[in-house]
This record gives structure tokens, C-alpha cells and sequence, in this order.
């Protein structure tokens, strides 16, 4: 295939602050790498302290002066959709980003990450005109009613695996409520951040409503949260920082939102649809390399379709396409980094060590000697307490446990320190709806996994974090409420 190579495509890697590009104030740049190679294709700016102040100081001025939020509501749905046309206009040079950055298959940056996030940007491009307050009927002669204000200065903090659309969640409900953002992509992945801003800039919003600082989080990210410039901070990542950002953001009792990992059950009873079953266990656990907040790591099988469930996810993890993210056949990519290859090795001996066994995979593949590959892997236990049953791996790999009672079931679903999501396979609907209720996660798919929708709201329970986004939930989490009452004497 004849791939457009990043040197192709030309947009200024630097920072984007105040409408303009520029370069960190030290000049430092750190590499950008391709997973799949682990070639360095480019280097972005690293915004240290003074840069991200830089940026706050255009989002606060903006705020301060109203000028984003004053603004027409329609001019601002008008301003958001040209937005939404823009990315749709360059979906080919973002799916091609999106690709280099993360070494995922560019087939599904095609057909997923760009999609989502021009269906977001048009979602929430509808609601400036419809955020409408209440009138309260309080006591005595008082006129009561109420008000949405965007909160100010938002922080947005996103990771690697989705890195436009996990923008994309964040960015557009906060700018349609008429806040300023600063946007913090991963150090991984930088760059449809900055392609973002080009377009943003091409399609008029205005200068400061929305920057980009790129950088690590120890530096670029924790300014942004400490920073007593910034309202709010929404967050998608790991546990272990969200927790951080909480402390930090207790000093100046900064809103916060945080969407954080999972260890999702997915769980076939033994009356399901097996070979949809499957397919949805399948594309649970391994699309995007299982590099997926949502995936469904935990797979618990009614005894007696375990062996048959067995055999059928081997068959379909061996059938699985690793290879060149830029062939249009790939359908599993590279991870993200060596780092992060290692820690999911790391946590397959451990699986071992405790008793698990690997029916497929649990190998970097030898085709591929460069870049960040994984096989597949589906591993076999019986104990839901073991380390792989209870720690995100983030990664392809599938732990299968068996179980008897939908009581059971319910019970090991739910033993897990997080919240995010669940699916189950079943044809009886009082069982399906039942153990939907039971189960204690954000989101539940019945006989379908891994469905996303702008409209639909998306978000944790428990150490997942809190917070929905997406829907018109979203827009709880970029507005105070005003109350006003008026004498009516
Ligand atoms: O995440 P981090 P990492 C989980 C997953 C993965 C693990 C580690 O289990 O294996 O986390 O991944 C920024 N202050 N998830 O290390 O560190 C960082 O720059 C402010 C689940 O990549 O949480 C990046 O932009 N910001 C997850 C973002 O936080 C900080 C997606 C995420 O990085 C910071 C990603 C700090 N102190 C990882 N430290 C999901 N829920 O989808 C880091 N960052």
C-alpha cells in the first residue's frame, strides 16, 4: 500500500496557545515514535510550567472577558459544526495520525476514532441554544430560577489509546457550554491534538478558547492541575494518577472528573447466542490491542459451554490479523510502547506464577521483530482474586474463568476494585435485566460489547472514577447552577 508518510503532511508541531503556534519557551522537544517501528517520526514542544501558565493566562482572559461563552449561542453551534466538517474534511490525514502515533490498525482509526469524533463534535455542536435553566416553585412572592454558567478554565488530560476522540469527549461538551480549554494529550501521542488546533483555528474559534500544550505528566500535566488559573480538571487515565489529581486538586477545590481504568466481566450464560457470544468476547478484549478502558478482561463462562466457549476464543484469537497498522487486512496492531509491552508480559508470567495457564499467545510474535507487538492471549484460571483477575493489564490478554450460578457470577462480577463496565450473553430476558441491575458498572451491554454513542452517557463506579461523560450528562460536568431569587414585594 502506498502510505502518506508523517513528512507529507505539514502542520506545525509546536505548541498552540492563544490562536498561534509556538514553540516551548526553553525549546524543548521531546520524540514522537512510531509503536510499530519504534522509528522516532517527529519531535513535539515539552511546555514546562511557564508554558502551560502561558496558555491558562490566554484560556483565563477569555473567561474573564466573556467572550467565548457571550458569544450567540447559534454562532457558537455554528462555529462547533464547522469544526465537525473540518475533521470530517481531513479524516484521512487524522486516521493517518492517529495511526503513527498509536500503532493502531488504520482500518479501525477509519472506521472508529474518526467517525466517534466527528459524531461528538456534531452532538454536542446542537446544545449552546438548548442549555436552559428552571424556574423553581419556591414559598411567598419569589421569583427562583436557574441558571448554567460554564465553569471557566478547564484542564483536559487524555491519554494514548483513543487520543483524538478521547480529546474529543472532553473538548466539545466543554466548549459548547462556553468554557476555555487547555488541552494536555499524551507524551505517546500528540499529535491529532495539534491537528486539532490547526482546524480549530481554520474554522474561527476564537483566539485562547482552546489551546494545546504537549508534554509528560510530571511536568506538562501536573502545572496544569496545580495551576490556581484552572477551574476544572477532566481527566481519562490511570487509577494511580487520577488519585493524584485529587489530592492536588484539593488545594484550590478544583472540579474534578476522572475517568479511570476497569477490569470489565464479561460473562456468557449458557443459554447465549455462543458464536455472537464470542465475537463479542473477541472484539472485547482485543480490539485496539486491548488497550481499552472499557475491554472485557474478565470473561466468566457458564460450565457447561466453558469447553466449547474454550475452543471457539482460540480459534478466533489465532484468526486474528497482527501485522502492518497501515495494511488495510491488519486488524491488531503494536502497543503503544516497550514499556508498556513488558508490563503486560510482565503480568502473564505473573498469571502463570499464580496458577493460570495460556491456552493462545503470551509471546511477542517472531514475524515481528520490530516495533511493540503482542500475541493475543487468552489465559485460564479459576480464581478471581488471582493479580490478573483483579489488575488492569490494559493489553490483549484474556483471563476465562468458569462459573455455575448467575448468584455466583454476580458476586465474582462484582468483586473488583473497579466500575466501568460489563457485558453478558444470554437469550433470557428477565436473567438479562436482573443481573444488568446487579452488576455494579457504568455501563452494561446486553448481548452486544463494546458500543459507544455520543448521546449515551459513559463513565465509572467505584475506583473508575465518577463523572459521565458523553450524553447530555456531559454537560453537568462543564456547569455550575445558578440560583436566583428575586423579591417579587
Ligand atoms: O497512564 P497515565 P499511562 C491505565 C492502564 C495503563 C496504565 C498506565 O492500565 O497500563 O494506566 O498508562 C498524564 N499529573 N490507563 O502511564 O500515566 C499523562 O501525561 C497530570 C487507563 O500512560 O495515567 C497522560 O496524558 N497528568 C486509561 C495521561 O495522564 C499526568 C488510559 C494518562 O497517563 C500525571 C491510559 C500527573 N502526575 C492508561 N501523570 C483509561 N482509563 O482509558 C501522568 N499524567
Amino acid at each position: 500500500m502506498n502510505v502518506l508518510r508523517i513528512e507529507d503532511i505539514s502542520f506545525p508541531k509546536q505548541l498552540f496557545i492563544d490562536g498561534g503556534f509556538v514553540d516551548s519557551a526553553g525549546g524543548e522537544t521531546f520524540p514522537v515514535v512510531y509503536p510499530a517501528t519504534g522509528e522516532e517520526i517527529c519531535r513535539v514542544p515539552w511546555a514546562r510550567q511557564g508554558d502551560v501558565d502561558r496558555a491558562v493566562r490566554a484560556a483565563r482572559r477569555v473567561v474573564d472577558e466573556g467572550r467565548w461563552a457571550g458569544m450567540n449561542p447559534h454562532d457558537r453551534e455554528r462555529l462547533l459544526h464547522r469544526v465537525a466538517d473540518l475533521i470530517e474534511a481531513h479524516a484521512d490525514t487524522l486516521a493517518l495520525l492517529e495511526t503513527y502515533d498509536t500503532g493502531k490498525p488504520i482500518r479501525d482509526a477509519q472506521a472508529v476514532d474518526i467517525p466517534l469524533t466527528i459524531q461528538c463534535f456534531r452532538y454536542y455542536a446542537g446544545w449552546p441554544s438548548k442549555l436552559k435553566g428552571e424556574t423553581i416553585p419556591v414559598r411567598g412572592r419569589f421569583l427562583t430560577y436557574t441558571m448554567r454558567e460554564p465553569v471557566g478554565v478547564v484542564g483536559q488530560i487524555v491519554p494514548w489509546n483513543f487520543p483524538l476522540y478521547m480529546a474529543a469527549i472532553k473538548v466539545a461538551p466543554a466548549l459548547a457550554t462556553g468554557n476555555a480549554v487547555v488541552l494536555k494529550p499524551a507524551e505517546e501521542t500528540p499529535l491529532s491534538a495539534l491537528y486539532l488546533a490547526q482546524l480549530m483555528a481554520e474554522a474561527g474559534v476564537p483566539e485562547g478558547v482552546f489551546n494545546v500544550v504537549t508534554g509528560d505528566g510530571e511536568t506538562t500535566g501536573a502545572a496544569l492541575v496545580a495551576h490556581p488559573g484552572v477551574d476544572k480538571i477532566a481527566f481519562t487515565g490511570s487509577t494511580a494518577v487520577g488519585q493524584q489529581i485529587m489530592r492536588q486538586a484539593a488545594t484550590h477545590i478544583k472540579r474534578v472528573s476522572l475517568e479511570l481504568g476497569g477490569k470489565s466481566p464479561h460473562i456468557v450464560f449458557s443459554d447465549a447466542d455462543l458464536p455472537a457470544a464470542v465475537k463479542g468476547i473477541v472484539s472485547g478484549i482485543f480490539y485496539n490491542q486491548g488497550e481499552v478502558c472499557l475491554a472485557g478482561s474478565r470473561i466468566f463462562v457458564q460450565k457447561p459451554v466453558y469447553e466449547e466457549v474454550l475452543e471457539q476464543l482460540s480459534t478466533a484469537a489465532r484468526k486474528v490479523t497482527i501485522g502492518d497498522p497501515f495494511d488495510s487486512g491488519t486488524t491488531f496492531g503494536a502497543l503503544i510502547s516497550e514499556e508498556h509491552r513488558q508490563r503486560v508480559q510482565h503480568y502473564v508470567g505473573v498469571g502463570i506464577r499464580e496458577g493460570a495457564r495460556v491456552i493462545e499467545g503470551g509471546r511477542i510474535p517472531e514475524k515481528h521483530s520490530k516495533g511493540y507487538f503482542y500475541e493475543p492471549t487468552v489465559l485460564v484460571g479459576e480464581d478471581n482474586q488471582m493479580t490478573v483477575a483483579q489488575e488492569e493489564i490494559f493489553g490483549p490478554v484474556a483471563l476465562v474463568l468458569p462459573f455455575e450460578t448467575t448468584e455466583e457470577v454476580i458476586r465474582s462480577a462484582n468483586a473488583t476494585k473497579y466500575g466501568l463496565a460489563a457485558g453478558l450473553w444470554t437469550q433470557n430476558v428477565s436473567r438479562a435485566h436482573n443481573v444488568a441491575k446487579a452488576l455494579k458498572a457504568g455501563t452494561v451491554w446486553i448481548n452486544a460489547y463494546n458500543l459507544l454513542d455520543a448521546a449515551a452517557p459513559f463513565g465509572g463506579y467505584k475506583m473508575s472514577g465518577f463523572g459521565r461523560e458523553l450524553g447530555e450528562e456531559a454537560l453537568d460536568l462543564y456547569t455550575e447552577l445558578k440560583t436566583v431569587w428575586t423579591s417579587l414585594r
